[in-house]
């Protein structure tokens, strides 16, 4: 099957779950938060919007394994596989804010093919797959032309389970505090990746992530004509847990501070 029909599918399927998400946050209360771990929540939609996109892309592409958060099906050395977040921004979902996204990504060995983040609050569509560019609700989405620190804005998550880097993170958020436009934390790195795709970000950094928060992110901001990597310039950013994007003008400065400080 090819790519462009294969995110048509997922196009239509995370705008579902989303309308399931959206109507779900009006009725959830505390009895129906879960603790995974410590500042780690869950609800019974994140898992139910898991088990509907499941249900849909088993149909949809049999031979696919699943990488997934909430653990409803899984992969076992299948060459392509769905790595999906059904519910990015669990904690803002929870609190009633925004943004918090569906995110759905294929991937073929480790490298995202195609993908599709659906921001649930601005209703917003993001897609690409490779080789299609990266699209918006339908519009060409690329990054922005930005090169120096004082020209951007970027975007980052606070770690939340592993602070053995804090120390650093904190002299880097610093150095950004007082040589950028400033720093946003929305609380889906999912939405991150699509804002510096769209140019509405200049840059993202985050460390302790999982493959399900970056893997659409990724396949959009690499069609967008961003660029990524891990904090050692590598190339293990869907699974390492550490990412750094950006245009591509701004990447070897914003680079060479994230590698700095946390490479
Ligand atoms: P999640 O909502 O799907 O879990 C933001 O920093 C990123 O980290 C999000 O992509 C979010 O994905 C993930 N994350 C997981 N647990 C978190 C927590 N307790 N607080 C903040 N972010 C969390
Ligand atoms: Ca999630």
């Amino acid at each position: 099957m090819e790519l462009k029909t294969i995110c048509q599918s997922i196009e239509i399927l995370a705008q579902e779950v989303g309308q399931f998400v959206r109507q779900e946050r009006l009725k959830i209360t505390n009895d129906d938060i879960e603790l995974k771990g410590k500042a780690s929540l869950v609800t019974y939609v994140d898992k139910n919007a898991e088990e509907m996109i499941v249900s849909a892309l088993r149909k949809l592409l049999p031979e696919a394994g699943f990488i997934t958060e909430e653990g409803t099906a899984s992969a076992s050395g299948e060459q392509l596989k769905w790595v999906i977040d059904p519910l990015d921004g669990t904690t803002n979902f929870i609190h009633g804010i925004f943004p918090h996204s569906v995110s759905i990504a294929l991937i073929d060995g480790e490298e995202p093919v195609a993908g599709v983040v659906y921001e649930i609050g601005q209703d917003e569509l993001f897609l690409a797959w490779k080789g299609g560019g990266a699209w918006l609700n339908g519009q060409a989405i690329s990054v922005s032309k930005t090169e120096k620190h004082e020209d951007t804005l970027l975007a980052t998550g606070f770690p939340y389970y592993n602070f053995d880097m804090l120390g650093n993170y904190l002299k880097l958020l610093e150095f950004f505090m007082i040589e950028t436009r400033g720093m946003r934390r929305m609380g889906s790195a999912a939405v991150d990746l699509t804002y510096v795709a769209c140019g509405r970000f200049d840059g993202f950094f985050e460390h302790a992530l999982h493959a399900w928060d970056v893997a659409a992110g990724i396949i959009i901001l690499k069609e967008a004509g961003g660029k990524v990597s891990d904090f050692k310039g590598g190339d293990d950013f869907l699974f390492g847990k550490e990412i750094v994007a950006s245009n591509k003008n701004y990447f070897p400065a914003f680079f060479q501070k994230v590698n700095e400080f946390l490479g």
